[in-house]
């Protein structure tokens, strides 16, 4: 052995004393104790003594580590709290260590889709107008030219409210709307023709959910009313409002479908994107998702309205916001949206 453990141990012994801050102590720690460190080199260097040889000495370096090694955690103990007591007097700053990040928000998906298609619409020339989802029995069905005893009721399963007390005024039910057409003639009967208008809004229905039913959802009612307006102006409009929309060309097609508040009627369907028309569960296997319900404006309903059905005609429509959310993200169930999970959430 080069040193002796006796000079070995005064010179540690030395050195610690010596250090000034954690910095130092550091730099002692490499020298004595560390990988390469004077005491773990001699218990390396063991290994090439005799057995006998080994355990004499061996003792005697492992005494002598557990001292160092005390006096060293001591020493840090002591330099730390010195380093403390120095910053709190010194008003220390340091700049180096990074801020709090604050985390930010993001809209509902459904809510940035809603938003996205109103600015659509607003930069085809469409007012955007809102209204009650508490709705009276007339708006909802009514005057959509479904009288109490019409069947075509039965097409929406329909939340009805309780009414404890009726006011003297009014023997009118109330319900949670079961879509947004009620806006039709709300808005007709306060504005005079000709008029486009979009009523974005929650609706409600009493069904049982599956991959691309809500018992919630969301949907955006059109109409528009003038002198001509066709169905070929539909078709055109609707066509571009899903080429901006998707920023691509969109494959859709129109079937014809009954609505007793629009003659003729149709369903807008558009090929899944979830899928690429392979059919898969979002659109019940049939390649397709229905987008909207559609068609030219009963004359019953311009009637209900006030308005004369032979000087005015056009269309209504009322597309359902979340599958809309869903094809443009390839959400494959509408359930998510409604769920509390942050991952998916967060990541429009
Ligand atoms: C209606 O609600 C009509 N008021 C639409 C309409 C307006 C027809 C104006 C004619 C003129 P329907 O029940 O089909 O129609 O719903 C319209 C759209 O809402 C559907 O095409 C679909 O996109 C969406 N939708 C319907 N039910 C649900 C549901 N349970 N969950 C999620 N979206 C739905």
């Amino acid at each position: 052995m080069v040193k002796s453990l006796i000079t070995l141990e005064n010179e540690a012994k030395k050195a610690l004393n010596g250090a000034k801050n954690l910095k130092e102590l550091d730099g002692f720690f490499r020298v004595y104790l560390g990988k390469k460190g004077e005491i773990t080199l001699l218990l390396k260097s063991l290994t090439k003594l005799t057995a006998q040889e080994r355990k004499k000495q061996g003792k005697g370096i492992n005494v002598l580590k557990g001292k160092i090694q005390q006096l060293f955690k001591d020493k840090t103990q002591e330099l730390k709290q010195e380093e403390i007591s120095s910053n709190a007097k010194g008003d220390w700053l340091d700049i180096s260590i990074p801020g709090i990040k604050i985390k930010q928000g993001n809209l509902h998906p459904l809510t940035q889709v809603q938003r996205r298609a109103q600015d659509i619409f607003r930069s085809m020339g469409f007012a955007v107008v809102k209204g009650p989802e508490v709705e009276s029995e007339w708006y909802n069905f009514d005057a959509l030219n479904m009288p109490p005893d019409h069947p075509a009721r039965e097409m929406w399963d329909t939340f009805w409210l309780k009414q404890k007390k009726r006011s003297i005024n009014t023997k009118e039910n109330f319900l949670l709307r079961t879509h947004t057409s009620p806006l039709q003639v709300r808005y007709m009967q306060q504005h005079n023709p000709p008029l486009r208008i979009i009523a974005p809004g929650r609706v409600f229905r009493y069904e049982a959910t599956d991959a691309n039913h809500q018992i919630n959802f969301y949907q955006l009612e059109g109409l528009m009313i003038g002198k001509n307006v066709s169905v070929a102006n539909f078709r055109a409009m609707i066509q571009e409002f899903y080429e901006k929309f998707f920023s691509k060309k969109i494959a859709i097609r129109l079937r014809p479908s009954y609505f007793p508040f629009t003659e003729p009627s149709f369903e807008v369907d558009m090929t899944c994107l979830v899928c690429n028309g392979k059919k898969c569960k979002s659109c019940g296997h049939s390649g397709f998702m229905e987008m909207m319900g559609a068609g030219m404006v009963h004359p019953n309903v311009f009637r209900a309205a006030g308005y004369n059905p032979k000087n005015w005609q056009g269309f209504a429509f009322g597309m359902g916001i979340d599958r809309l959310a869903m094809m443009k993200y390839k959400v494959e169930d509408i359930r998510l949206f409604y769920g509390k999970d942050m991952r998916f959430l967060t990541q429009f």
